[in-house]
């Protein structure tokens, strides 16, 4: 019939198999194979039922997304269900793996479903900027009522077997062998003489429904995922369903479908989908490089980084080793984390067993030779070279050869902390983002000597422990903190000309980024800056006398951020709500004086600009030094560790759909305004002098 899909009958069942690796996407071939596949078996005067099943790990996960943005050729997804929607024989999807989006619309568009017990089926077309444009938005309120659908389809979430048969999404689950029991499945309606049952020819049951049902979800979703298009469209789409007959119901939501594959929001998360997973090849490393056996780990520091890293790893049934030079310090991390798992538990995240399980797998210790064995080092502790170096002697005398000796530092070098052991090969940058547990990103910061096997299993070790794993080179800043400074520098001097702290928070906060500068700056500590920038002017460096100018004032006055109740906003006992303070716009204008800048208004697009192009500008700098491997890495760093919009898939993403000349443009304005800190990188002029983009690369 075709490569991609089988077809064979035995005994009056048709049985049509799917083999497109890696995860059956619903790509051209599988199409036209599957209408080809059910015209035949609705022909076959023999078939008297059909069962559709998929070679390989899973289901159909669902269309192929490589095609989106392409011409799409016939026939379309929404025209092969529809004919397997006709087909006048009962047909069983037999599911396994995952039945995701186009996947799971396909089995909504066979007449019964079975399901193997570690089936997992969704919609997390949503995730991709979409929504189910197969007819997932007006077969799957008939199939499981509306709540139900809107839940799973806004939220995208998968939903295991158990729960796909409570709520009537498959008809059973396989006890023994999946295809068999399909086929016997098939028999026994074919024997009873059952119908097709078409969800088409269903009711949507919205009878529970109140008037102001929609607009109320409308509004819970808008809060909950702020700025996204496409969750407001599923509504849109549901709400049809509840609306119109079947077939306009289709309609409308391919109306839907086909503004948000276009749209900027859409392009931007598939650009993500990708990224993510291209962020995991490691440009030079062989397929076949060794990767080491993890199977205990030490932390050293127990605040609240050294326990968030630990935790990740005992989430992972990973043990930790704990140390701390004080029994106090230890005891005070070993709480934070019975904390965190007493607070899973009562929320309902975990079972009491499984609480207890993590928790059981950390022991605390004040002796470096407790780390003896274990097969990885992670040290979290005070930013100090010197500091760093007693650790790193201590770890080379006691750790056993083989193990990974990592450093969470997020600013020094690297090679400098290597370079005090017998075995730099075995040293790299583990960075993780706070809080370490709940952040998705980790920098693996490869070292001048780091070897490929070390590099290798930090990145598959990424993996394990949920995150995603980014590679950066040695720098100062690695990849995402050091495109924060501009950023950082920005805010401060847009201070100085007359922004105020909630206009620039609020202008980065409409653009999508989860908290504005200032808010964050009160959130990290005021203090950290000022202690950096203090040592730098020791050092001599030249630092521009408006850098710091407003922060400096207020770490004087006291004003640390949130831990001292002020810092560029004023905060009440035990609250978090920035209040705006009055003596604080005293300190910037002062500021403004004594350095003669003259403030006036600044638009809230200048705001963006101004912040965001820094980033944009750094990126290239660090693609042309080699420090990030691609634009989608620093994307995913961006979006994973700093909050930057999921909606505008990254700084590199956002500059593509603005146009690199139209940032050009506006960074050349700010140079000649503000001089050469605002150079343009020699990468982003190449590739406007080229016409190309990032995305190019
Ligand atoms: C849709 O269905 C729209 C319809 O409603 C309407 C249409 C009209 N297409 O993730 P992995 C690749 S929208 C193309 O590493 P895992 C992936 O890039 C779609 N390629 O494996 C990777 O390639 P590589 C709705 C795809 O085991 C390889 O397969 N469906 C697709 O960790 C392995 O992937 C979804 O959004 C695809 N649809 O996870 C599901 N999916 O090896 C998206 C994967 O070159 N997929 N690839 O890097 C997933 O969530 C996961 O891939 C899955 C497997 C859970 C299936």
């Amino acid at each position: 019939m075709s490569e991609t899909v089988k077809y064979e009958t035995q005994d009056g069942i048709a049985l049509i198999s799917v083999n497109n690796p890696p995860v059956n996407s619903l790509s051209h071939p599988v199409r036209s194979g599957l209408a080809e596949a059910f015209s035949a078996a609705d022909r076959d005067t023999e078939v008297e039922a059909i069962v559709l099943r998929c070679e390989g790990r899973t289901f159909i996960a669902g269309a192929d997304i490589t095609e989106f943005g392409k011409p799409m050729k016939a026939p379309s997804l929404p025209d092969v269900l529809s004919l397997m929607d006709s087909v006048g024989k009962p047909i069983v999807a037999a599911l396994h793996g995952t039945a995701l989006g186009g996947g799971l619309e396909t089995a909504l568009s066979c007449h019964y479903r079975i399901a193997a017990p570690a089936a997992r089926v969704g919609l997390p077309e949503v995730r991709l900027g979409l929504l189910p444009g197969a007819g997932g938005t007006q077969r799957l309120p008939r199939v499981i009522g509306v709540e139900k659908a809107l839940d799973m389809i806004v939220s995208g979430r998968q939903v295991k077997a158990a729960e796909a048969l409570e709520i009537g999404l498959v008809d059973r689950i396989a006890v023994t062998d999946l295809t068999e029991e399909a086929i016997a499945f098939a028999r026994e309606l074919a024997d009873s003489g059952a119908a097709p049952r078409r969800c088409s020819e269903q009711a949507v049951d919205s009878g529970a429904l109140d008037a102001g049902f929609f607009d109320r979800y409308r509004q819970a979703t808008a809060k909950r995922q702020r700025g996204f298009e496409a969750p407001q469209a599923c509504i849109d789409a549901v709400e049809s369903a509840t609306r119109l007959p079947f077939t306009e119901g289709l309609e409308a939501e391919r109306e839907l479908f086909v503004k948000l594959i276009s749209s900027p929001q859409s392009k931007a998360q598939r650009h993500l989908f990708f990224a993510d997973r291209e962020a995991s090849n490691v440009a030079g490393l062989p397929k076949e490089t060794p990767i080491r056996e993890i199977g205990s780990v030490g932390v050293i520091g127990a605040g609240t980084m050294g326990a968030g890293i630990a935790i990740n790893f005992l989430n992972a049934g990973i043990p930790v080793t704990l140390l701390e030079v004080q029994q106090e310090a230890l005891d005070r991390g070993l709480a934070t984390i019975r904390n965190y798992y007493q607070d899973r538990r009562k929320k309902g995240r975990l079972t009491a067993e499984q609480a207890d399980a993590c928790a059981a797998l950390v022991t605390g210790t004040l002796d470096y030779a407790d780390f003896a064995g274990v097969d990885l080092v992670i040290e979290a502790v005070f930013e100090s070279m010197e500091i760093k170096h007693q650790v790193f002697k201590r770890l080379d005398e006691v750790c056993r050869p083989g193990a990974i000796l990592a450093t969470n530092t997020s600013t020094l070098n690297v090679d400098e902390i290597a370079a005090v052991t017998g075995r730099p090969e075995d040293v790299v940058g583990l960075h993780f983002f706070s809080p370490a547990q709940v952040m998705r990103l980790l920098e693996v910061v490869r070292g001048a000597k780091t070897c490929d096997e070390v590099l290798a299993t930090s990145m598959k070790l990424a993996g394990r422990i949920g995150k995603v794993g980014v590679v950066a080179g040695v720098c100062d800043g690695f990849i995402g903190n050091r495109m924060l400074k501009g950023y950082g520098r920005e805010a401060g001097t847009l201070l100085l000309e007359g922004a105020s702290p909630v206009q620039i928070d609020k202008a980065v906060h409409q653009f999508g980024m989860a908290m504005g500068p200032i808010a964050m700056s009160d959130l990290a500590g005021l203090d950290v800056g000022y202690r950096i920038r203090q040592q730098r002017r020791e050092r001599g460096d030249n630092i521009p006398a408006s850098e710091g100018a407003v922060a400096d004032r207020l770490v004087e006055l006291g004003r640390l951020g949130q831990k001292s109740g002020k810092g560029y906003y004023r905060y009440d006992a035990g609250s978090r709500a920035p209040i705006p303070d009055p003596e604080v716009d005293d300190v910037i204008r002062e500021a403004a004086a004594e350095l003669g800048i003259e403030r006036s208004q600044i638009t809230d697009d200048e705001i963006v600009q101004r912040l965001i192009y820094p980033l944009v500008n750094e990126a290239a700098l660090i693609l042309e030094e080699g420090i990030a491997q691609r634009p989608g890495d620093i994307d995913v760093v961006w979006v994973n560790g700093y909050g930057f919009p999921v909606y505008r898939g990254g700084p590199m993403c956002y500059a593509d759909e603005i146009g690199l000349p139209a940032v050009l443009d506006k960074i050349r304005e700010f140079q000649s305004r503000y001089g050469d800190i605002w150079k343009p990188a020699p990468l982003l002029e190449r590739l406007v002098a080229e016409n190309k983009s990032f995305a190019d690369l």
